[in-house]
């Protein structure tokens, strides 16, 4: 979509910081950290929301991408957490599907 920010990073017409690329999903680090690491891991294809995906197989390419971000990383052994943000109550800014991959210090919740 040619107005989407993240399809915009996909075909490289905005720079980031790629982390992983291959041909369904591109990872790069946010531009507004929330932690020591703070990747959006991306499928290539435009989907608005978490309802709106039907394909199931980018799921699969998401969390195989996910894998390969947390190794690379290093995060791998520590841990890490993944999130997605569904419409405004859930804190979704961009409406292209994308799951925040979050590590490097301990996360707040759940306490403990
Ligand atoms: P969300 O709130 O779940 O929709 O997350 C959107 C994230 O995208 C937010 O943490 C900031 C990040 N972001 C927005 N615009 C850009 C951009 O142009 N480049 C990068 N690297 N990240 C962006």
């Amino acid at each position: 979509m040619a107005d989407c920010i993240f399809c915009r990073i996909v075909n490289k017409e905005i720079p980031s910081k790629i982390v992983y690329e291959d041909e369904n999903v591109i990872a790069f680090d946010d531009i507004n950290p929330q932690a020591p690491v703070h990747t959006l891991v991306v499928p290539k294809k435009h989907i608005n929301t978490i309802m709106e995906l039907e394909d199931y197989e980018v799921v699969s390419n998401v969390f195989k991408a996910i894998k390969k971000v947390a190794e690379i990383k290093n995060i791998d052994k520590d841990g890490f957490r993944v999130v997605v943000n569904h419409l405004s109550k859930g804190g979704q800014s961009v409406f292209h599907l994308h799951f925040h991959v979050l590590g490097g210090r301990q996360m707040l919740w759940p306490p403990g």
